[in-house]
């Protein structure tokens, strides 16, 4: 079933049910299949006996990435290989890369639940989607893959690279969805528009984006250069890959698929739950998982969540786009800094192209934030005098939002290396030092 209003829609009341005897059973399982959890609920004096309802959760050890790498490859592992039948990894910037297995019951339910994601988004088995995550380790292009498959409609499997071979595919193959990473998809528009092609030729309607942090004005931007309607969706790889939490046509919010991940939000400093609302860091336990399930993964990444039944019917609760990961805030001159939140000022300008670059640095025991920015085609100009002004609006709007200065380089159009896959949008030479 893809529409499953039955689960989608149901009452709060059921859906806790549902989560309660979920987590139970869970538990119960990893306690006995997983010396790392038995052993931390050991220390925490808890047995499976503990956990009644789905209030319990609190009671549960978190895991983090650092436990996974810790027990790499296979230590969290709940089935014996045998049972296992795909890994994926995620790089990350350092140390071991963090591998999950899936049985063949794990991907049967991710290809559903990215299934549910897709008919949220409007399409159906008349589509034919070009994939544009990378296929491989990545669980982006293989993720949506079967997703589209298991919707009955027609993928192919472009994946990263190649970028003028994507758009003359999409135009002959006649593509009505496009997934990819928000900047990839800003890339293909560039791209599409020096082909000549007349966009009229496309029949792209929908593009689903994810993999990235991103910002409302990307989103209009996107919809702008690429003609299409654009549609949030999130995961992660620990947790499954993307498909944990989709928009519907309302576009506010994601819905968290509850039924299978069970979500709260936390403090990063005292690892105690939040109230609904207040913004936090994003935990959640796998409630059906069998190769690798996890209770209580932190995922780093900082949001809101939304208990309120949407307009669409669905009961689920909702997060907020992700602000950015705990890991990801730039600490300058003792300021946090969020790299969305200069991304919003850009794009609320329209001087500039959604292109940029931020570089950190220390001079002299000072931390210096550089904004490099992209001036657009009619903007840019060789009168110092404008771009002077330039300079000094959008630093002042800089300074404004996040309460420090930045340095402004305004650059050509073009100029600002473009993305594939995941953007790189900041570096921090204070590491380098
Ligand atoms: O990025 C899975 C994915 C593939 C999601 C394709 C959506 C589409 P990882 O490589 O493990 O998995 O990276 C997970 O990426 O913790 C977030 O920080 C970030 N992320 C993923 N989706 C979104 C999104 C995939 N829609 C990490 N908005 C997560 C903001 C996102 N951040």
């Amino acid at each position: 079933m893809i529409w499953n209003k039955a689960k989608e829609c149901m009452s709060q009341e059921d859906k806790r049910r549902l989560q309660g005897e979920r987590l139970r059973k869970l538990v119960e399982k990893v306690y006995h299949s997983t010396p790392f959890y038995r052993q931390k609920m050991q220390e925490m004096d808890i047995t499976p006996d503990d956990i009644k309802t789905v209030d319990d959760i609190v009671k549960l050890p978190f895991t983090t990435k650092q436990d996974l790498r810790d027990n790499y490859p296979y230590g969290l592992f709940a089935v014996p290989m045998s049972q296992i039948v795909r890994l994926h990894a995620s790089s990350g910037t350092t140390g071991k890369p963090t591998v999950v297995g899936y049985t063949r019951r794990d991907l049967s339910v991710w290809s559903e639940m990215t299934a549910r994601c897709l008919s949220a988004f409007g399409t159906d088995d008349n589509d034919i989607f070009s994939v544009g995550y990378g296929y491989g380790l990545f669980t982006g292009g293989l993720g949506l893959h079967y997703g589209v498959e298991h919707l009955g409609a027609t993928v192919i499997p472009m994946s990263t690279g190649n970028t003028d071979k994507h758009i003359q595919l999409s135009h002959d193959f006649g593509a009505t969805a496009l997934a990819c990473t928000p900047s990839y998809a800003l890339y293909l528009a560039e791209a599409m528009a020096k082909t000549g092609i007349p966009r009229s030729e496309f029949k792209l309607r929908t593009a689903i984006l994810g993999a990235e942090p991103w910002t409302e004005n990307m989103r209009k931007e996107i919809e702008a250069k690429l003609g299409v309607d654009a549609y949030n969706i999130y995961g992660l790889s620990e947790i499954m890959g993307p498909g944990v939490s989709h928009e519907c046509e309302y576009k506010d919010g994601s819905h968290i698929i509850d039924d299978h991940f069970l979500p709260e939000i936390i403090s990063p400093d005292t690892l105690t739950q939040m109230p609904y609302g207040e913004q936090g860091e994003l935990v959640f336990t796998t409630l059906t998982k069998e190769g690798l399930p996890l209770l209580r993964y932190r995922t780093k990444d900082l949001c809101t969540l939304n208990p309120e039944t949407c307009k669409c019917g669905r009961t689920s609760v909702r997060m907020s786009r992700i602000v950015g990961r705990s890991d990801d805030m730039l600490i300058i001159r003792g300021v946090n800094v969020f790299p969305s939140q200069i991304e919003s000022v850009i794009l609320d300008l329209e001087e500039f192209e959604p292109h940029y670059m931020l570089v950190v640095d220390r001079v002299n025991n000072l931390d210096i934030l550089e904004v490099q920015v992209e001036v657009r085609d009619g903007f840019y100009s060789d009168e110092i005098t404008q771009m002077l002004a330039l300079k000094k609006k959008i630093a002042h709007r800089l300074q404004s939002v996040l309460g420090i200065s930045a340095d402004i380089k305004l650059v050509e159009p073009f100029s600002i290396k473009r993305s594939e896959g995941k953007a790189q949008r900041v570096i921090d030479k204070r590491s380098l030092n």
